[in-house]
């Protein structure tokens, strides 16, 4: 197979782009005039194997030493360098950054066919034989104004890292991209030359990434859906890993590791092996770290969420599970949706350590959202449509910490919960049961604020980002009874909870303690607040005499207990029942 890349011709880069044969491929631009030939080969393909009973019958995951390119060692970004704008690139640079919110210049520069590491740990290397009889997969890839470069880039290395037999198809949803002409009739040229079958289809409205992932699991027709970003480039054997573990239990949802592309030097950064996905009271997804879980593990971890970009799915079940809320729009709150929904109602979701995937993580949000709302509004409905469905009671506490949820209106949401009662789910209490999540109330006595006689309410002064909280300095604020920081959760062993993190004496401090906000452990005594009925005290379990007090107006600190002093009494205000 043949494929034609273009070259620009205001290339500046020297040597190697006037020599089109070992040149990298590049980025498709308006004049096809200095076209190049590259080849694509199916690494995997059975025919280049000759007798090697092993090839015939199994997909064989290729060496590091074999999937390295042809291209100069010392062209930018090859092996997942960082390749920083020269001087003559600074400006184009810094002119186009807004685009794509990535550096697109950056990533012109690089070859769509860069080659690079075999990231795998050396358990997931001996685990690089396959049957050859894994389900095919529809690959899905929605993009809205994504950037040329980027968006070629995934492509090629799909064809060149994936056994070409298991891709049925891969369906490319514009979005309705705006003022992009380079994805109409040169993307669309551009995939005829691939060696895989791959269609282009436009939204004329725009749907959103939700709408449009459906509108595209119709069109696909493979045995699996394999959902992507439009900026990623997958790694050596990634899908392979996916594929068998749908084959194993088709009510799986499978996600690679997700690794990270720079967005302003698309270095390859290796994404953490050892973390399972969650979400934090605001409805955010996020990261946790699994304790004593070892960097050479190669089995699947059993994950509560996923991040939502990167995921394979049995196409069948993907319908079985009503695939998403269409009442989600545009971005965000689908991934927990379809996490909430795939375990209580008899799924799983898994991370499989030897898949790896790496996704530009963009500096912010590139483009708009809804006409007539901020990004915001559209979020929280979101977040207020998978709450009504999924999070049963719970649903109570993230009112709480962010009330706007509360108070915008999501829509009519019955479907869904037909849905619900239809596949006969369990309750989101089952779903935190089973994974413990340190975050959520168990156990717990009371959730609400905890103030002073003063009126003055404990408060995380986390700002609006609750994952940016750890190590903060609590402080005693008016009261305003909205909720949100001045939310805390108090167990039954004693510990003052906001979100996943405790409150603690500031452990760098030997005297006057300021109080912060540290991960919340089982094992910290400093941790531990013994409630005194008769004095409304809160004394610290660890540093003995000692208790929670306000210094001058604001100042949360530990202090040599004293019952005459107004400052150590502490009442709780219930305003969350569970
Ligand atoms: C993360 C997820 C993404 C999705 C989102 C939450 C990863 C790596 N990415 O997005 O898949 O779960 O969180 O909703 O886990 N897009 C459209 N139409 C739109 C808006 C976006 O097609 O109206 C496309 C966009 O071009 C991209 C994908 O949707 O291919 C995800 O958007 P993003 O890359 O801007 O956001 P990201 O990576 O934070
Ligand atoms: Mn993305």
């Amino acid at each position: 197979h043949v494929l034609i890349g273009f070259c620009s011709e205001s290339d500046q880069e020297g040597e190697h782009y006037r020599q089109p044969r070992s040149a990298p491929i590049r980025s498709p631009s308006s004049s096809d005039k200095n076209s190049v030939k590259l080849k694509f080969t199916d690494i995997y393909n059975k025919d280049l194997c000759g007798k090697d009973q092993d090839c015939q019958d199994n997909f064989i995951v290729p060496e590091e030493s074999a999937i390295i390119n042809s291209n100069p060692p010392n062209w930018p970004g090859e092996m997942g360098s960082a390749y920083l704008p020269p001087d003559h690139l600074l400006e184009e640079s810094k002119a186009r950054f807004a685009e794509n919110m990535f550096d697109i210049a950056v990533s012109d520069r690089i070859a769509l066919d860069r080659a690079m590491p075999d990231i795998r740990n050396e358990n997931c290397k001996a685990h690089s034989k396959f049957n050859h009889n894994l389900p095919n997969t529809s690959i899905i890839i929605v993009f809205h104004n994504e950037g040329n470069s980027t968006l070629l880039r995934t492509l090629v290395s799909i064809v060149n890292r994936t056994p070409w037999r298991l891709i049925h198809e891969i369906i490319l949803l514009d979005d309705a991209s705006v003022d992009r002409e380079y994805l109409n009739e040169p993307l669309q040229r551009f995939i005829e030359t691939l060696p895989v079958r791959t269609i282009l289809l436009k939204n004329e409205k725009r749907l959103g990434l939700i709408s449009s992932r459906v509108k595209a699991a119709k069109v696909a027709t493979g045995e699996t859906l394999m959902f992507l970003d439009s900026h990623v480039e997958v790694l050596n054997g990634w899908l392979l890993y996916l594929l068998e573990e749908i084959q194993k239990d088709r009510t799986s949802i499978v996600c690679p590791i997700i690794d990270v592309l720079t967005y302003d030097a698309f270095q390859l950064l290796h994404g953490a092996t050892d973390i399972f996905g969650t979400f934090s009271w605001k409805m955010i997804f996020r990261w946790s770290k699994i304790p004593g879980l070892t960097a050479n593990n190669a089995q699947p971890i059993s994950t509560p969420t996923m991040a939502g970009g990167l995921y394979a799915i049995d196409r069948l079940y993907f319908e079985e599970l009503g695939m998403y809320d269409e009442g989600i729009k545009i971005w965000g709150g689908e991934n927990l949706e379809m996490s909430f929904k795939c375990w209580m109602c008899g799924g799983r979701i898994v991370i499989h350590p030897c898949s790896h995937v790496a996704h530009v993580f963009r500096k912010e949000t590139p483009y708009k959202f809804l006409e007539h709302e901020s990004i915001f509004v559209t979020i929280f409905k979101n977040y207020k449509r998978v709450a009504l469905v999924w999070l049963d009671e719970y649903k109570e506490l993230i009112y709480a910490v962010n009330p706007d949820i509360k108070r915008l209106d999501g829509g009519d949401v019955s479907s869904r919960i037909e849905l619900r009662k239809k596949l006969n789910c369990s309750s989101f209490r089952d779903f935190l049961d089973r994974f413990q999540l340190k975050n959520f109330p168990f156990n717990h006595r009371f959730i609400g604020s905890i103030s002073t006689s003063s009126r003055r309410c404990l408060d995380s002064m986390t700002g609006p980002d609750i994952s940016k909280g750890l190590n903060t300095q609590v402080s005693a604020q008016a009261c305003h009874a909205e909720g949100g920081n001045q939310i805390f959760l108090y167990t039954t062993s004693n510990k003052i909870h906001f979100d996943e993190l405790c409150l603690e004496p500031n452990p760098e401090k030997a005297s006057n303690q300021d109080i912060i906000l540290t991960l919340c452990n089982d094992e910290r005594n400093q941790q531990n607040w013994e409630y005194d009925q008769q004095t409304s005290q809160l004394k610290n379990e660890f540093y003995q005499g000692q208790c929670l007090h306000v210094s001058g107006n604001s100042d949360v600190v530990l202090a040599r207990c004293d019952t005459n002093k107004p400052s150590q009494k502490w009442s709780f205000n219930q305003e969350v029942q569970l």
